[in-house]
């Protein structure tokens, strides 16, 4: 079976996806999610002008073979666009050989090692009062994991605090330059043990509670933030402090026994390799999409499972449905699987991608069709073109850029 064709699909049916789609010469197509929030035209080029001329007549089921050919082939290794291109390629490849033996994808795994994937739903509110009503609204729903995110009084925009109950942070229309957002570090680690105060009173500790610090603490500071939520039992705090400096970690976990999951920035194992051989992070949360793919994802969980870290792959809505179909079909069969994100897809997604993973009782089912269980409608992504955004910043009140 060799491949016929690779084709890039860009849309925009409420955020910007791009896909790639892999044709072999038997007819069978597989699809592969290329988005990178942000900067998806770079992946495009490196798919279009260097990576497709490449895959023509090889054979599509050397899954391995091609993602070395492809990764050891660049020379220039790691780094998001590299190995999202990568990414795209071997889930495409996985999806073809799923449909071409008929079998969903995590059967070629080894099969379904649990019954469903246990999912976190994201809530939030510009008042404690709306983050409590959303709570309320994701437990109602059937959710067993939230992840709570509110806006800290005096600050007029903070990460994670979605619009009109969707659950999506959005980008200025025009996200040709990103929004300014102002940070202060004092002001949150006063409010963040009041918000989960407030949510443990009203809803009680029988659900798992997440929270996510997108990297905007010291070490010290993020240490401090982990003592201070012990009573309210979360289940991680997620990028609790940037992760390049990787030995942060260790004043933070000598600190704390608040869980620590770090990861969605990462691309490759490389970067996780020594938080998690030294036992430093509790949940590893590479995306499928950012990390080279279910083949190097894969070895990511396995590396994770020798020293008993768990999975808790990153979901968020700028990645497509062709990412979470795939991210599920990895997260059913591996034995170390801890939780997946699920932030959902703003509609009009669904015009664009058919999913066949469904909901129930606070666990994704990723069902049991050929392949990945997605497929993309060409004629709906064309009626919603790329719309250039940014993702926004953060500075200090005094002006300095901050992470965001
Ligand atoms: O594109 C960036 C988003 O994926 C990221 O900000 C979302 O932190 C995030 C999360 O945990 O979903
Ligand atoms: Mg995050």
């Amino acid at each position: 079976m060799k491949i016929d064709k690779a084709e890039v699909i860009v849309t925009s049916p409420g955020r910007n996806y791009v896909t790639l789609r892999i044709t072999s010469d038997t007819g069978v197509t597989g699809l592969g999610d290329a988005t990178l929030n942000g900067r998806e035209l770079s992946v495009v080029s490196y798919l279009r002008d260097h990576v497709c001329p490449q895959l023509i007549g090889k054979d599509a089921s050397r899954i391995t073979d091609l993602w070395e050919y492809l990764y050891k082939g660049a020379y220039w290794r790691r780094g998001p666009v590299t190995m999202t291109a990568i990414a795209a390629v071997d889930c495409a490849l996985w999806d073809i050989l799923g449909k071409a033996t008929e079998r969903p994808v995590h059967e070629l795994l080894g099969g379904a090692v649990r019954d469903g994937v246990l999912v976190y739903g994201h809530a939030s509110g510009r008042t404690l009062d709306d983050l409590l009503r959303d709570v309320g609204h994701y437990l109602g729903a059937g959710y067993r994991a939230v992840r709570v995110q509110a806006a800290i009084p005096g600050l007029d925009s903070t990460y994670g605090i979605h619009h009109d109950g969707t659950g999506h942070t959005y980008e200025p229309a025009d996200g040709r330059y990103p929004t300014e957002n102002v940070w202060d570090t004092a002001a949150y680690l006063r409010f963040a043990p009041e918000m989960m105060a407030a949510v443990r009173e009203t809803y009680g500790y029988d659900f798992h509670l997440l929270h996510d610090v997108h990297h905007r603490l010291t070490p010290r500071e993020a240490a401090k933030l982990g003592k201070s939520l012990e009573p309210f039992d979360l289940f991680w705090i997620e990028d609790a402090t940037p992760a390049e400096d990787q030995r942060a970690f260790e004043l933070v976990r000598s600190h704390t026994v608040t869980p620590l999951a770090v990861g969605e920035i990462f691309n490759s194992i490389w970067d996780c390799h020594e938080l998690i051989s030294r036992r430093l992070v509790d949940y590893i949360r590479c995306s499928v999409s950012h990390a080279g793919g279910i083949t190097h994802l894969r070895r990511i969980f396995d590396l994770a499972a020798l020293y008993g870290v768990r999975t808790g792959s990153h979901g968020a809505g700028d990645l497509s449905p062709v990412s979470l179909a795939s991210a599920l079909q990895l997260d059913i069969a591996v034995p170390n699987f801890g939780i997946q994100e699920y932030m959902g897809h703003l509609s009009p997604a669904e015009e664009v991608f058919m999913t066949h993973y469904r909901f129930e009782d606070g666990y994704l089912k990723p069902g049991d069709r050929p392949g990945l269980g997605v497929e993309i409608d060409e004629d709906a992504a064309a009626r919603y073109p790329y719309e250039p955004r940014s993702l926004p910043i953060n500075r200090l009140r005094d002006g300095t850029m901050h992470d965001w």
